[in-house]
């Protein structure tokens, strides 16, 4: 057998084609990768073909990184931290390893320098939408800090073909389009067929006693899938390190339907590999919605399994026995989603290792980690016994014996306290019953985390308040943070630069930097630069909205951004009676004194979810009255973006000035947008609510724009009985925009279009748009105020900017690494000559 230091390509010792940064290499290298590569020549190559080999080019850079960090974690027998998610929305790829690689600059130059445009090449690339939302792009976040802070990580998740489906708006509705992101391959990625993993599925089981006599379960399936890793490097910024991504794609074995054919069953065989291969197919794209669909935990258990196998393979490899597992792997649990895990490593170790259950059990505990995203009830994961019993027998008997042995734990705690009991219960027996999977995640983990101090606080009390009781050590805060690289570096070029010529580049790993930008607030230079960097970008964005909508906007108006999933509990709707409120007032004194404003919005529905479609609808149905309206004289503009996904992120939080973050108070876990606009010198307006609670802490709150009730008051208001009509009914000015809406004036005179949304709100009112009306409006009104003083309004945007150190994911990382996973950053040392950086 040949050993890798026989292989010519690691015995090179000098600058090549594949890792030179120098001018002339990079340029060959995009030729080479043109011809060998893509098969093309300039006379026949397509932009995509050029795109195609500058990815190419990139991901060669990183080759030798990432197999060296693969190659040391193995080595050193490192602790990795294994981040378990359904969703990773990564977003585009391209420029974010240039700047990681801190070739930009050099890499843009070649580019241009042979005759090709750059920015069309970088607008060509797909973007890998894996992820509904926050939790999906958090995910990514955090796998760029790991890399950055040097953790041993590996990211395990599904490779769907469609991720979150293309949003087009016809007639003001959402359609939805398919998300064919690998029609034109993904350079990004790299097939391990060799470590191909197969999953069970159905079937029954059934008791043995083996050779010694232990009472013992076989699982004898009925279906088997193959997992097959798909691995992605994620580089870090300004280090070596490059940890590896890996999503799972489910293939019907080759072999398996060989009897069927014989037996003539040759559709049933074939539409068999058909069913197997739909297990990651599409994305599911309810964000805060648990639907109980089958598929959905197939998807589930299938990456699950792949992964932990995967684990324990890396693991027995090194040589270890399986009681040390947990010190190989700190596994961490991305919401709810990958939870079955607790049950499929218990089944791995009992079953198939023979280790005892109890001590299964503490390796179980000790591996996992829980983090729970959302409050919601409608979000929380159950399945009911029938369909998780056919699908998963094995694993339903294992969740009977967790759970026995768990409530034999609480009723020695809290003797004949039944209602407890079922409250705790991993089986919901109120009525028909389910698997309660939040459950399984906080009994079979040794740590459970909330994403904001509000959220925890209320985690702790309300959803998982028996858990906390029980176990008030396993709890902790790790309030989110977002990657400064993708959300100012990548994003806001200019702004990037601006800050770094006045307090050099450490900011963008130290974040906590950027508070030496206070020291520069009374220089009327800065702040004049200030200012003007985000007038430029805001002129960038209108010409793209001209371009690419046919929407003339006034880059000298206050830019006011929400964009986000649309949901009522994020209650776009409440902004949308701030602009017919506004609208009303020039209406009613066409002369009145008004601050210019552009509403932006984005964000997609769940498709099956009506009312979020209808306020799209209300949306874009008040943007042409108000667009079109002679005496709104420009004054105002609403305009709904297509299809928000991160490139439009990366292209509209650095062109805000104003961020709406207008949640009921305990309704948004955390939020991360909220932390993108205000690094980039937006101001927010904003609830009590997730992470603005905290922004609003740091930032200061004169240079915040509070509104709203606070969590109890809702609370208070929703036990003593709340009632939307009064508020209607006690402010003229609420009933006159309500009844704009209902008299069909931005429908064409259809009284019944915007009827559910209205009704829902005067009868019902779920999220209490109607109590926060005034308030909301109120602070609107400060804001006009405080953007007519400049001066002021840029000293405020530099305070929030300045002030974004702790919403770094590098620091919620390192929380995460010390107080949960227990894992150490490992330096990655380069052969000399790959060594340089440009
Ligand atoms: C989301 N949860 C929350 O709604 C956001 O507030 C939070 O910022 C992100 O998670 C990230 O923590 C979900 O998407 C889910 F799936 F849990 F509902």
């Amino acid at each position: 057998m040949t050993t890798f230091e026989q292989v010519p390509v690691f015995q090179c010792e000098f600058e090549d084609d594949r890792t030179g940064l120098s001018k002339e290499t990079i340029k060959r290298a995009l030729a080479d990768n043109l011809f060998y590569i893509q098969g093309k020549v300039p006379a026949t190559a397509t932009p995509n073909d050029y795109y195609m080999a500058l990815a190419y080019t990139v991901r060669d850079r990183m080759l030798q990184r990432w197999f060296k960090t693969t190659e040391v974690y193995t080595k050193k027998g490192v602790k990795v931290v294994s981040y378990l998610s359904a969703e990773f929305l990564l977003g585009p790829h391209l420029s974010n390893n240039l700047i990681n690689l801190g070739i930009y600059d050099l890499v843009r130059q070649v580019v241009e320098e042979s005759g090709l445009d750059f920015v069309q090449l970088r607008e060509i690339e797909e973007e890998p939408g894996l992820g509904n939302g926050g939790l999906g792009r958090l995910a990514a976040c955090y796998m760029d800090s790991l890399s950055t802070l040097e953790i041993p990580a590996i990211g395990y998740g599904i490779r769907y073909e469609f991720g979150i489906f293309d949003q087009e708006i016809r007639d003001g509705w959402q359609v939805e389009i398919t998300d064919k992101w690998l029609h034109l391959g993904n350079p990004w990625e790299i097939p391990r067929l060799e470590e191909t993993i197969e999953v069970k599925f159905g079937g029954r089981t059934e008791a043995y006693y083996d050779e010694k006599c232990r009472y013992r379960v076989r699982w004898i399936p009925d279906k088997v899938v193959k997992g097959v890793p798909y691995d992605t490097p994620i580089s870090g910024y300004n280090v070596n390190t490059v940890n590896t991504l890996r999503l799972w794609k489910a293939e019907a074995p080759e072999s398996f339907e060989f009897q069927a054919f014989n037996v003539g069953d040759y559709y049933g065989a074939v539409n068999r590999k058909v069913v197997s291969e739909n297990i990651t197919k599409v994305l599911y794209p309810n964000d805060e919605l648990m639907k109980g669909k089958e598929l959905r935990l197939e998807q589930q258990y299938f990456f699950v399994s792949c992964s932990l196998q995967d684990m324990i393979r890396l693991h027995l490899q090194k040589g270890e026995s399986l009681e040390t597992f947990h010190q190989s792997f700190a596994v961490q649990l991305n919401d709810t989603h990958p939870s079955i895990g607790v049950a499929e490593l218990m089944r791995l170790l009992v079953d198939e290792y023979e280790i005892e259950w109890d001590q299964a059990w503490q390796i179980t505990q000790n591996t996992f980690g829980y983090t729970n995203h959302t409050l919601l009830p409608e979000a929380l994961e159950k399945w009911t016994l029938s369909l998780f019993k056919n699908l998963l027998p094995r694993h339903l008997q294992i969740i009977y014996e967790i759970n026995q042995r768990f409530l034999g734990q609480v009723r020695a705690k809290y003797p004949n306290d039944s209602d407890r009991l079922a409250r705790l219960s991993l089986i919901d027996e109120s009525g028909e019953k389910y698997v309660r999977m939040a459950n399984l995640a906080s009994v079979g983990s040794h740590a459970i985390n909330g994403v904001a101090a509000l959220h925890t606080e209320l985690l702790k009390r309300d959803v998982l308040g028996d858990f906390h009781e029980l176990w008030p050590e396993k709890f902790s805060n790790k309030t989110n943070g977002v990657t400064p690289r993708r959300w100012i570096v990548v994003s806001n070029p200019l702004l990037a630069n601006l800050i770094t010529r006045k307090i050099g580049a450490d900011w963008i790993s130290h974040l906590e930097d950027l508070k030496q930008l206070e020291a520069f607030i009374e220089d009327a230079e800065f702040r004049r630069e200030w200012r003007q960097t985000k007038q430029d970008i805001k002129g960038y964005l209108a010409t793209y909205i001209k371009e690419n909508h046919g929407i003339e906007v006034n880059p000298e108006s206050l830019f006011d951004v929400q964009v986000k999933r649309l949901h009522e509990y994020k209650r776009q709707h409440l902004n949308v009676l701030h602009i017919i409120t506004l609208y009303k007032r020039i209406k009613d004194n066409p002369n009145i004194e008004i601050t210019p404003r552009t509403f932006i919005f984005g964000g997609k529905a769940a498709p099956g979810y009506f009312m979020a479609k209808l306020i799209i609808k209300l949306i874009n149905s008040v943007g042409d009255v108000v667009n079109n309206d002679p005496d709104v004289r420009d004054r105002l503009k609403v305009v709904f973006l297509p299809d928000y996904n991160v490139r439009f992120g990366q292209r509209v939080y650095p062109a805000a000035d104003l961020s709406e973050q207008i949640s009921t108070a305990g309704k948004e876990a955390s939020g991360t947008g909220n932390m993108k606009f205000a690094m980039n010198g937006a101001l927010t307006i904003g609830t009590l609510d997730g992470a603005n609670i905290e922004i609003r802490e740091e930032v200061g709150e004169e240079n915040f724009f509070l509104f709203g009730l606070t969590t109890e008051q809702v609370y208070e208001l929703k036990s003593k009985g709340y009632n939307p009509w009064d508020y209607y009914h006690n402010n003229p000015q609420l009933k006159q925009v309500i009844d704009l809406i209902s008299s069909g004036f931005f429908s064409h005179g259809d009284t019944n279009l915007f009827r559910p949304l209205v009704d829902s709100l005067l009868y019902h009112d779920p999220y209490m748009l109607f109590a926060d009306y005034q308030s909301y409006i109120d602070a609107q009104d400060q804001v006009n105020q405080a953007y007519r003083d400049q001066e002021h309004w840029t000293r405020m945007s530099i305070l929030n900017a300045a002030r974004m150190g702790k919403f770094s994911s590098d620091r919620a990382i390192l929380e995460y690494c010390q107080e949960i996973w227990n894992a150490v950053p490992v330096k990655i040392e380069l052969e000399e000559y790959i060594q340089g950086r440009a």
